[in-house]
């Protein structure tokens, strides 16, 4: 665990490398994206000018609290860049996200920024995603169509004995996908109606951050995708 830890707290620090002066950067959700926030408000003690937006209210909370000015999204065009964690990464940069429960605000972010770029410790790098769940946003108002919809193995998210509820008021369900075609299976979601959002980002993350063994490897987007 704590070397889990210590390889998070290392791609964060690589990433945070990336951030200058003026920036308006978007802030991750989790416990790698925590060390980034960290990371960034020791900076802005330091002197760095930057804004913020972030991707849950949590994020939002810890990056107020160390001294990083944080706008209201909704208020915000573009992004110049995105730091945040992941579930699983491959070397194609597709990536599943949503554990945290934030991969709404998370998608929506990340495809306002500039650059999207993922930090992980390396047990998320996989060689295909795949078998971690894909969690799904789902309108509370349709949840018994959609699991029936999102199929076998679709399992609503609880938490303290109730549905877990997202920072939008909405649900989500945990879901065992064959990904053997991830855009087939995001294209398939994102045409379902009462699906609101999904953890597979397939186009959305430019590079990586992956620490293993005290070494950090960068995994760079090769063409314009985007
Ligand atoms: C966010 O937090 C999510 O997209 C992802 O599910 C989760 C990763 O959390 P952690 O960094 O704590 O493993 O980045």
């Amino acid at each position: 665990m704590m070397d889990r830890d210590a390889g998070k707290a290392l791609a964060a620090g690589a990433a945070v490398a990336e951030v200058t002066d003026g920036m308006l950067v978007g802030l991750g959700t989790g416990s790698t994206a925590a060390h980034v926030i960290r990371l960034l408000g020791a900076r802005v003690a330091q002197g760095l000018r930057i804004t913020a937006v972030a991707t849950s209210r949590a994020s939002a909370a810890q990056a107020e609290g160390v001294g990083i000015r944080v706008l209201d999204f909704a208020d915000v065009p573009r992004v110049d860049l995105t730091i945040d964690g992941a579930d699983q990464i491959d070397a194609r940069l597709f990536a599943i996200k949503g554990a945290g429960g934030a991969m709404l605000r998370e998608k929506v972010v990340a495809a306002a920024s500039d650059r999207m770029v993922v930090i992980a410790d390396r047990s998320k790098r996989v060689a295909a995603i795949g078998d971690a769940p894909v969690p799904v946003e789902i309108l509370p108002f349709a949840r018994a169509a959609l699991l029936a919809a999102l199929g076998e193995g679709a399992v609503l998210r609880m938490r303290d004995g109730a549905p877990y509820v997202t920072d939008n008021g909405n649900q989500i369900v945990d879901c065992r996908f064959d990904l053997a075609d991830p855009a087939a299976t995001a294209a398939w979601l994102d045409g379902i109606p009462g699906v609101l959002g999904h953890g597979l980002f397939l186009t959305e993350v430019d590079a990586a951050y992956i620490a293993a063994d005290g070494v950090v490897s960068r995994l760079e987007r090769a063409t314009m995708s985007r």
